[in-house]
């Protein structure tokens, strides 16, 4: 419960949602500027994403040394990364030094959770109020509610009659959860349910993993961080960073790929996969050559190369031909990297069910019925099952104007924005890495600080300009809508049924919601808008 303190009315000049990377650095960016900010936070503690995955094996898929922020070179120098992949501890443990460092927690209050937010079109004025009952009035609303930030459980038939415990990824208990001796089933084996498993099969007595769709996954070659390559990143890290601001990805390191796939001869491929997988990471691997994500049959030789890796790994072929993926091209799909995950299937402990062509019927007080009628008994059964994605943080709050606009209806076919920041209607709300925006198709962290600087210096212009007001045209947000999707079209995204287009919840409308034109040419494409004087945005 807020304390006394919160009771009164607060009046600020920007209220931001969410306590997670985003939030964090909306506070000290905008503080920065002078203004008078406040994160709103449901969690009991900082760190978003990062506070709630707390699920054994959850670790980041980028490297630790990019995985980072960049708006402070001491910071980076100073913090040392244990290993080549960050870790959920660790990286929760960095977020809050850096909450420490910048004083940022005088600013953030957590145990809240936003229930509305309305815009007064006359006052131009925000008005959020909370769960807790708190009311905080705010010139501008920066939302950093995350893009995976609410977790779905499917609508199971009986799950709440389950005399085992249940747990998902995403609600993970904070004391952690001891799995020895039990019968553990799995639902899912996105990147979440690939991490988790190799880890909990050592520990449970059995675990019966549900598939419905096999994913690529990539070994991540974990190591503890070599000194050599920690020493050399930090000697050029400013250059690094500003590399990386030049890639599809922004993430650093990699040389761009010059050739096309089907160019090359086939032996010549075989040994540049085969050097891609050996020093693992999904970025190298997607890099191999210029059409991989465009071309089908480019697609096809280093979709087929994994497949033959899953085979080679798999003891059992029925099992191998299950875990290989068929449905969609690699990288179409969120890429996984794991450690161990092929291999866990050879355990005895460790059984594979295809809930694909036997779907899970009901969820019993003992364990799992399939339509088959095939039970499997358990005493613990985990969900990595996924989230809402983009759009579900900001349908879960009542985001409306006093002119009559309803962002849940606005969005009711999808979500639109303009950039992935603004939206048509909902005067001076912005977004952090919102539904059209790169975000999740790049170094989070670098698609953060680009947006809220973005955000920062929207805002200052409007101080600056004596402005009360800034909104997308309605053109504007469409036209960017439709350059989102034209831009899917022309790759092979659409093939897939993954969260980037609501495939997971059924009844979402299937929208390309992530821009996958590249964080370098969005960078450049938002930041000459500003610089022309914020063109397809009403400033008054
Ligand atoms: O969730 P997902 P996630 N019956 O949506 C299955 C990031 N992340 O938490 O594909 C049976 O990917 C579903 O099956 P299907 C990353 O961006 C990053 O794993 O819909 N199965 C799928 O297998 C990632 O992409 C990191 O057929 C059901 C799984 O549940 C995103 O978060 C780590 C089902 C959901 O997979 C989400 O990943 C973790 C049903 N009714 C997450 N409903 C790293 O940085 C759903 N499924 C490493």
């Amino acid at each position: 419960m807020p304390d006394a303190s919160h009771a009164a009315l607060r009046h600020l000049d920007v209220a931001i949602v969410g306590g997670g990377l985003a939030g964090l650095y909306a506070i000290h960016r905008l503080r920065g500027m002078g203004l008078k900010v406040r994160a709103y936070e449901q969690g009991s503690g900082i760190g978003g994403t990062w506070f709630w995955n707390r699920y054994p094996g959850a670790r980041c898929d980028v490297e630790s040394l990019e995985y980072s922020y960049s708006f402070d070179e001491q910071l980076q120098q100073d913090w040392k990364w244990p290993e080549r992949y960050g870790t959920q501890p660790q990286i929760l443990r960095y977020i809050n030094h850096v909450a420490d460092r910048f004083d940022l927690r005088r600013d953030v209050q957590l145990n809240t959770r936003i229930q509305s937010a309305v815009f007064d079109s006359t006052a131009n004025e925000w008005t959020l109020t909370t769960r807790e009952g708190e009311t905080i009035k705010a010139r501008y609303v920066v939302m950093a509610a995350g893009n995976l930030s609410t977790p779905r459980v499917p609508d199971f038939k009986g799950i709440h009659d389950f005399k085992g415990k249940w747990y998902h990824t995403g609600l993970w208990p904070q004391e952690g959860v001891d799995f020895s001796g039990l019968r553990v089933g799995v639902i899912g084996t996105g990147s979440s349910g690939v991490q988790m498993i190799p880890i909990i099969a050592q520990q449970a007595r059995q675990l019966t993993v549900f598939q419905r769709t096999a994913n690529f996954s990539l070994p991540a070659r974990n190591t503890p961080m070599p000194e050599e390559k920690e020493r050399r990143h930090k000697a050029e890290y400013a250059q690094r960073r500003a590399a990386a601001m030049e890639t599809p990805f922004a993430i650093g390191g990699h040389p761009k790929p010059t050739r096309k796939t089907l160019e090359v001869p086939a032996e010549e491929r075989a040994r540049t996969y085969e050097a891609k997988w050996q020093e693992g990471g999904s970025i190298s691997y997607l890099y191999s050559y210029t059409d991989l994500l465009v071309s089908k049959e480019a697609n096809d030789t280093a979709s087929e190369f994994v497949r033959d890796k899953i085979r080679s790994i798999v003891k059992d072929p029925r099992t191998a031909e299950l875990l290989a993926p068929k449905d969609h091209p690699i990288g179409t799909k969120r890429l996984c990297l794991d450690t161990n995950y092929y291999e866990t299937y050879n355990r005895p402990n460790v059984s594979l069910v295809d809930v694909r062509s036997d779907p899970i019927q009901e969820i019993t007080p003992k364990g799992v019925r399939l339509a088959s009628g095939a039970e499997y008994e358990l005493d613990a059964l985990c969900f990595a099952t996924g989230f809402d994605a983009m759009t579900g943080a900001l349908n879960e709050i009542d985001i409306r104007t006093t002119d009559g606009a309803v962002l849940r209806q606005h969005w009711e076919g999808g979500p639109l924005t303009y950039l992935g920041l603004m939206v048509a209607g909902f005067p001076n709300m912005f977004i952090v890495t919102g539904p059209g925006s790169p975000g999740v198709k790049t170094q989070m962290i670098a698609s953060i600080e680009q947006h809220v600087d973005w955000i920062a210096n929207a805002i200052r212009y409007l101080g600056e300009h004596r402005l009360d007001r800034i909104e997308p045209t309605a053109q504007a947000e469409q036209d960017w809508v439709a350059h989102v999707n034209a831009v899917a079209d022309s790759t092979l995204y659409p093939l897939a049924n993954s969260w980037y287009v609501g495939a997971n919840i059924p009844g979402k409308p299937r929208v390309f919601m992530p821009y996958v034109g590249g964080f370098d040419r969005y960078k450049k494409h938002s930041e000459a808008i500003a610089v022309r004087g914020y063109e397809g945005f009403t400033l008054s």
